[in-house]
Formats: structure tokens, C-alpha cells, sequence
């Protein structure tokens, strides 16, 4: 499983005054703490910024900040031109965009950088049109439309990671389950495409929120789940990662689990 490093993200408060007063050691121990984790990406979110100019500011700044710390590539986590060209310009190795989605006019508009610059990129199973819809299928026939539209730049399909999109258990039964059969319909349909989440949302309004998290995590790679963007420096989740990969049998004579068991990385 490819691991996307959640916690540089603006949403979250002592990040967001990390941003706003260019408070670079903060964030550099934040990436180190990641990279550390186990980390393969790390996503670098300045969406709090109102205006295109200033998220394109704070990202001409993050960027390098980043990258000065980790020797890792980064998920830009952002749906406009300006701080998407401004991120891209100064990244060095190959990118991830977090995100596109099914309206004709961002993918106008992203697949052009992604083909520019060699991105991966995450694309969500939604459109303004049609918001997120409660149907596999209709999900399905959305990421039809992006895949369409992702040949006319000849971008590889193994650099599109779809995101099925999580809505919260706690507001209809049927949403994991929903997003699960999306997350397999998809592979069944393109093969070669991957599948990522941000799982957290699925127990938004529930107590013990991590363990609903955890839970989900493994039925999720039980179903064939490539990526998550996740809290690394999260023991629990990042022991039950290893252990449903080892019970999936993506792990030779269970190296992988051993190796994390003699590094320390199982206790919870
Ligand atoms: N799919 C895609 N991108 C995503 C998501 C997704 N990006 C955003 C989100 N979901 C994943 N990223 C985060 C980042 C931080 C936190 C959660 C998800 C986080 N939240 C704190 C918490 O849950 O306790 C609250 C914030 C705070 O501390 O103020 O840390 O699904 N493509």
C-alpha cells in the first residue's frame, strides 16, 4: 500500500498559523515525522487560503520547506491553476495531485499539468453536475468520463488513483458498503487504474472515531485498495496496515511484518 502523509494540511489549526506566519521548522517536523512513519507522500494542503494568489504564495514557500526537510514527493492538494503551476514548477521528483473531477472544465485543466509535469493523479468520483452520487453506478460512469477524457493527453492509467469518496457511516447504513463495491467495480472496469481514500471521513459524528477508521482501513485493502492518505505517525493504524497487507498475502514469508515487529513498529 502506498501511504500519503495527511497532517500538512491547513484545516488543521497549528498548521494554518504554521502557513500564515511561514513558521518553517514546524512544518518540517511534521514532514520528518511522516517520512520517518513510513510515509511515501506526503500531501501539502493550503486550501484555508481565500484567493489563488495567496494559496499559490504559501505553496511557492511550502514546497521547497518540504523538500529541504524529506526526500520525498509531494501530493498537492489543490483544484486551481495557479497554485497547482506554482507547486509544480518548484517540486522536484514526480508529484501527486489531490485532485480532479468529472466536470469538463478542471479536467481542461489539470490534465495538461499532469501530462506537463508527470504527475499521478487523484481523481474523485464526483461532479458539480451531479454532486456525489449514491449509486455505484452512477460513480462508475463518472470516472468512465474522466478515463475518456485522460486519453486525449495519453496520461497512464496506472497514474490515476480514483477516489470513490467516503460519506459518513453514521449518516446512512449502506456507505461503506457502497464505497467498497465502488472501490472494486473500479478495478474490475479499468484494471490498470489505482484506488485511494481518505477514509476518515466514514466516522464523522461516531465516538472512538479511530476505530472505525482502523476497521475500515483493512476492509478497504481487503477490497483492493492501493492508497490511503492517512496520519503515518499513527501507530495503530499503521501496525493494522502491515498485518492485513501480510493476511492479504502481499508479503513474502511475512519479511515485512518481521522487519516492522524487530523495528518496534507493531507495539500499540
Ligand atoms: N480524499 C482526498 N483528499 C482528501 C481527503 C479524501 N484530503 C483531505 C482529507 N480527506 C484527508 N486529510 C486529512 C487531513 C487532516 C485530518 C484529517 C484528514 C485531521 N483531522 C483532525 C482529526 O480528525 O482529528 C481534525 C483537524 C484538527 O486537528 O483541527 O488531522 O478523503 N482525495
Amino acid at each position: 500500500m502506498e501511504i500519503i502523509g495527511e497532517k500538512i494540511n491547513t484545516t488543521i489549526k497549528s498548521v494554518r498559523r504554521a502557513v500564515e506566519e511561514r513558521d518553517g521548522a514546524f512544518i518540517q517536523e511534521l514532514a520528518r515525522k511522516q517520512a520517518t512513519a513510513g510515509a511515501h507522500y506526503l500531501d501539502v494542503n493550503s486550501g484555508m487560503a481565500l484567493h489563488p494568489e495567496e494559496e499559490a504564495a504559501d505553496f511557492d514557500w511550502l514546497v521547497p520547506v518540504v523538500q529541504k526537510a524529506v526526500d520525498l514527493p509531494l501530493c498537492i492538494d489543490s483544484s486551481r491553476r495557479q497554485p497547482l503551476e506554482a507547486a509544480l514548477k518548484l517540486h522536484k521528483g514526480r508529484a501527486m495531485i489531490n485532485s480532479v473531477n468529472g466536470d469538463q472544465p478542471t479536467m481542461e485543466m489539470i490534465f495538461p499539468l499532469v501530462k506537463e509535469y508527470r504527475c499521478k493523479i487523484i481523481a474523485l468520483t464526483s461532479s458539480k453536475e451531479k454532486g456525489i452520487p449514491s449509486s455505484s453506478g452512477e460513480r462508475i460512469k463518472i470516472a468512465e468520463e474522466i478515463v475518456k477524457e485522460s486519453q486525449i493527453y495519453r496520461i497512464p492509467l496506472e497514474d490515476i488513483y480514483f477516489d470513490p469518496l467516503v460519506l459518513p457511516i453514521s449518516t446512512a447504513d449502506n456507505n461503506a458498503v457502497l464505497f467498497l463495491e465502488t472501490l472494486r467495480e473500479i478495478k474490475q472496469t479499468f484494471k490498470a487504474v489505482k484506488t485511494i481514500s481518505g477514509l476518515s471521513n466514514i466516522s464523522f459524528g461516531l465516538p472512538k472515531r479511530r476505530l472505525i477508521n482502523r476497521i475500515f482501513l483493512s476492509l478497504a485493502l481487503a477490497a483492493g485498495m492501493d492508497a490511503a492518505i492517512l496520519d503515518p505517525t499513527d501507530n495503530k493504524i499503521m501496525a493494522m496496515a502491515q498485518a492485513t497487507e501480510t493476511l492479504l498475502g502481499k508479503d513474502a514469508f511475512c519479511g515485512q511484518y518481521l522487519n516492522a515487529f524487530k523495528e518496534g513498529r507493531l507495539e500499540t
